[in-house]
């Protein structure tokens, strides 16, 4: 195979770019970051409806581009050009079902923890506070919003594996690459100690001692967002 070169297009402060660029960094992949806007001229380039990410894959001898979007699909790609790290679970017992598990939770996140902890609470309350409302009023008309965060997060814990360091085990998969960005965006707001249940907070104790995270902290909320 000829050596690649890749490009991830989206801001830091996409939870869907930073899903891929955890990956990237866990996987010892060199990728250079175009850290745009959705909608922007090169996001929608890139995304046939102006979505983050998506991995731009350069054929350094020919010269030659794919352009690859929608996280799941990167997600493969990822795994077959750099199998290890793996972050797959891998369960001990043959358990009917057990395996897929973790491909549960990561569209689980994908598809209702970005609109319940994003949509539903990041945003507004972002919005809210541009617009200047205070911070306590906030917090207050969020809190039917902010409950069916802990209703969300009730739900992969059922999922994850009891007591674990990881959701599923001793070493992060692609599940805690997937709610990593939207829990740590909801911690730089205040609304998060209602949300979080001490199995989420110690998580992400954890989540936050890989070099991974560190590495794609730069240019997020937690980052940016003063409190
Ligand atoms: N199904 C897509 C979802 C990606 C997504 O929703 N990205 C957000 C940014 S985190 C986005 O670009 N939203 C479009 C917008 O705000 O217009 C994927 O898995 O890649």
């Amino acid at each position: 195979m000829s050596p690649k070169s890749y490009k991830i297009i989206g801001t830091p402060f996409s939870t869907f770019t930073r899903t891929i660029t955890l990956g990237l960094n866990y996987k010892n992949i060199p990728f250079e970051q175009v850290a745009t806007l959705p909608q922007s001229d090169i996001a929608k380039a890139s995304h046939p409806y102006g979505y983050l990410p998506t991995l731009i894959i350069e054929d350094i001898a020919g010269g030659h581009e794919v352009k690859l979007s929608e996280t799941q699909a990167i997600v493969r790609y990822l795994d077959r050009i750099a199998p290890d790290p793996s972050l797959h679970y891998r369960p001990s017992t043959n358990e009917e079902g057990l395996e897929e598990r973790m491909w549960e939770v990561v569209s689980l996140a994908a598809s209702f923890g970005f609109p319940t902890v994003e949509v539903g609470v990041v945003k507004p309350h972002l919005k809210a506070l541009e617009e200047g409302v205070s911070e306590a009023d906030i917090v207050q008309n969020n809190r039917n919003e902010v409950s069916k965060i802990a209703q969300f997060l009730a739900i992969v814990e059922e999922r994850a594996l009891h007591g674990s360091m990881f959701l599923f085990g001793s070493h992060p998969t692609w599940a805690d690459f997937y709610l990593y960005p939207l829990l740590a965006d909801l911690r730089a707001l205040p609304e998060w100690k209602d949300a979080a249940s001490g199995r989420f907070v110690k998580w992400m104790e954890n989540m936050d001692k890989l070099d991974a995270v560190g590495q794609t902290f730069k240019g997020t909320l937690g980052d940016i967002h003063d409190r």
